[in-house]
């Protein structure tokens, strides 16, 4: 099938944030013959990766297009995958959320939007998690990766948020299993912050952020 000009289609679908069309789009090309894996892998990451460049590029940034355009590409990530001729193999398991006292979802949430088609499973938590409830909820899903997404600066730098992950990890002894990313606005402000909170990592944006977790993925001890 020839995959450019439905990249550029669905580039554009993505763009505007048209969920039907983009669906519309993908279940055409599957009916003409055209593999659920190529279209993942040769239309709908790199139309993501393209939209979310764009988006941040914009001078006039709108957070429900930014918003938006990561669920439809975690929606039609999720009806590709059933359609895979041998089922995808999982790269690697996150657990993300808001840290206490945090309420912000959005940046989660698209977060989470970009690492799905990457086929990196990914529990969202919810907000206001307790760093005890991130490790627990790491531990039993055996994760690789904690992920937290911190908004206001008083909970990327609470005691009681990934400086407590962290501590939680050192006494279990989990530090080599689990690898601990951060982000969220205060971060952007302030490129070493990261380190002074006890993580492994940052990233400033989705896209950033699924190629530091495959980073932290691969140094993880496996479980
Ligand atoms: C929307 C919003 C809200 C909404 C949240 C709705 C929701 N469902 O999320 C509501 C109205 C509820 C809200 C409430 C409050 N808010 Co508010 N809010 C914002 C606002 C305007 C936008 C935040 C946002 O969604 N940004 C867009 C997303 C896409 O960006 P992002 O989160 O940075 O995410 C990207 C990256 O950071 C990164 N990323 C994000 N998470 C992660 C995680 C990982 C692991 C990685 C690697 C990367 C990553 O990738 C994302 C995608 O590119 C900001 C202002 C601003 N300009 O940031 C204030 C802001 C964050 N809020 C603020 C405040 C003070 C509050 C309140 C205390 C207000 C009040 N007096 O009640 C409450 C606190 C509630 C609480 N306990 O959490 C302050 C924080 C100040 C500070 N310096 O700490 C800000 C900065 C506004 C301001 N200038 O004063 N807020």
């Amino acid at each position: 099938m020839n995959l450019p000009p439905l990249l550029s289609l669905f580039s554009e679908a993505l763009f505007d944030t048209d969920r039907d069309r983009a669906l519309q789009l993908v279940r055409d090309a599957i009916h003409q013959g055209a593999a659920a894996e190529e279209l993942i892998f040769e239309v709908v990451i790199p139309a993501l990766e393209k939209c979310v460049t764009d988006l941040e590029e914009c001078e006039e940034l709108n957070l429900a297009q930014h918003f938006l355009t990561s669920q439809i590409a975690a929606d039609v990530t999720e009806e590709l995958l059933p359609r895979f001729r041998v089922a995808p193999e999982t790269v690697g398991r996150v657990v993300i959320g808001s840290p206490h006292g945090d309420l912000h979802t959005l940046g989660k949430r698209i977060v989470v939007g970009c690492l799905r088609p990457r086929m990196i499973e990914c529990a969202d938590l919810g907000v206001n998690v307790s760093a005890e409830r991130f490790v627990e909820e790491a531990e039993n899903r055996r994760a690789s990766v904690i992920a937290i997404s911190a908004m206001m600066v008083h909970t990327a730098r609470s005691e009681k948020g990934c400086l407590k992950v962290r501590d939680i990890l050192r006494e279990r002894g989990l530090e080599d299993r689990i690898k601990v990313i951060i982000g969220g606005a205060p971060f952007r402000f302030d490129d070493q912050l990261h380190q002074r909170v006890g993580a492994d990592g940052w990233a400033p944006d989705g896209i950033q952020a699924v190629k530091a977790i495959s980073r932290l993925i691969r140094e993880a001890r496996p479980w």
